[in-house]
């Protein structure tokens, strides 16, 4: 029997794990990669608390689907800090709140955890090239990861509406950057119709292999709290593919006998692009895309998300929910992140912060919860947002009597 091999998400129908195929060639839908987990359990050494190997996506590898271990594409992403926020503990009545940094990885995003298992699976197909649609992470990811494996790399963006440190690590990374004119859903569109051709390797989240290295944070949340699972975990929601991964994660355990139970998965959308969070209060099955989205978190400007069907489940079977909440709240709380806690993120990945503050608000939590937040992505991807909407500089003359009037403070008697 083979240690794992796709399974569809809407008929079921099974391939092998080596097939390079990316959506089910059946009935269209969307692939999960499923395990032999008898025989995976009691080869898996961190379930024996086995401390040599050090914190991050492949100490997992035996819930990982590839070939060869020893050969992967890795820059040791994952064993990012869960960070203790006491400040927003005492602030908003919660006990327990952590931050789950994200941007310590190689590129300062979540994606890494993805890419380092889907440029492995590309190097094991004998790809040449890989491809993507992106708002900005999945670029700077994929064209960082393909460079290691000496893959080229053509990655698409809409124009003008991705971040400037985004758009240079995909640059200096060496991939072919092409900027669309059109929104991030055009061009996932024209990346799948591309992905037909054997030439390409498709890398967006509807390639199954990225959310297995992403459903690692699920597990590292669970050993750096020791050995329980929160009670809430705040998400941001765009494509959708991250949510479902850590479902996934959080699922395994449990099927472990790990944990008794799963967080309650509270996802999180841009007022402006939010069709996960209309079908949800809508109560429907499906969702209806958007045409026109608008946000100032770019990373998740996304109106037709690919993994909306696995979401809406994940979101309904935990007992969680989507939330909507406006650009003014994301930027408050990449604010507020930034100023009580030192934690820089990128909206996006402020968002969670925003539903944080908003659910604790409204009384949507109790007060004696443990609650992680997942910050998915690096504030210095996007500097040009806090230049906009921060204070502005203090212009001062070169000398100590102009810097004291600008920091109001006499000039006579001592500071120290
Ligand atoms: C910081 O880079 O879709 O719900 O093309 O960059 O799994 O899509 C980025 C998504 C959250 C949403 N936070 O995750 C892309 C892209 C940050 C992100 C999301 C993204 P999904």
């Amino acid at each position: 029997m083979p240690r794992y091999w796709l399974r569809c998400i809407g008929c079921g129908a099974e391939y092998p794990g080596s097939a390079r195929v990316y959506s089910c060639p059946a009935c269209g839908d969307l692939l999960d990669i499923v395990y032999d987990m008898d025989r995976e359990v009691s080869e898996i050494p961190w379930l024996r608390n086995f401390e040599s190997r050090p914190l991050g996506v492949w100490r997992y590898r035996e819930l990982l689907p590839v070939e060869d271990y020893r050969h992967v594409v890795s820059m040791n992403e994952g064993g990012t800090r869960l960070i203790r926020c006491r400040n927003l503990e005492r602030e908003l009545g919660i006990k327990e709140i952590y931050v789950k940094y994200e941007g310590d990885n190689p590129t300062g995003s979540f994606k890494d955890r993805g890419m380092t298992v889907g440029v492995t699976k590309a190097v094991e197909a004998g790809a040449e090239m890989t491809i993507c649609a992106s708002t900005g992470n999945t670029s700077s990811s994929l064209a960082a990861y393909s460079a290691r494996a000496g893959l080229g790399c053509a990655v698409l963006v809409p124009l003008k509406r991705i971040a400037l440190g985004k758009l240079s690590q995909a640059l200096i990374h060496g991939a072919k950057v092409l900027a669309v004119r059109g929104n991030f859903d055009d061009c996932l569109r024209i990346v799948r119709e591309l992905s037909r051709d054997p030439r390409f390797y498709f890398l967006n989240s509807i390639n199954p292999f990225r959310l297995e290295g992403q459903k690692t944070a699920a597990y590292e949340i669970y050993e750096q709290l020791g050995g329980v699972v929160p009670d809430y975990l705040m998400i941001p929601i765009g494509n959708a593919g991250n949510i479902v991964a850590y479902w996934k994660g959080f699922s395994d355990l449990k099927s472990l006998d790990l944990a008794d139970g799963l967080p309650r998965l509270m996802g999180v959308q841009a007022e402006g692009a939010c069709p996960i969070y209309r079908a949800f209060v809508e109560g429907a099955n499906e969702i209806r895309p958007l045409n026109n989205v608008e946000t100032i978190a770019t990373a998740i400007r996304i109106g037709n998300p690919v993994n909306w069907k696995r979401a809406l489940r994940a979101v309904r079977e935990t007992g969680g929910l989507v939330e909507a909440v406006s650009d003014e709240e994301i930027l408050a709380a990449q604010r507020i992140l930034a100023s009580r806690e030192g934690i820089f993120a990128e909206p996006a990945g402020a968002s969670p912060i925003a539903l944080l503050i908003r659910a604790a608000r409204k009384g949507l939590i109790e007060h004696d919860s443990r609650v992680v937040c997942i910050v998915t992505g690096h504030g210095l991807k996007d500097p040009d947002i806090v230049l906009k909407s921060s204070r502005n500089l203090i212009e001062v003359d070169a000398e100590i009597g102009s810097i004291l009037r600008a920091l109001e403070i006499p000039m006579q008697g001592r500071l120290f």
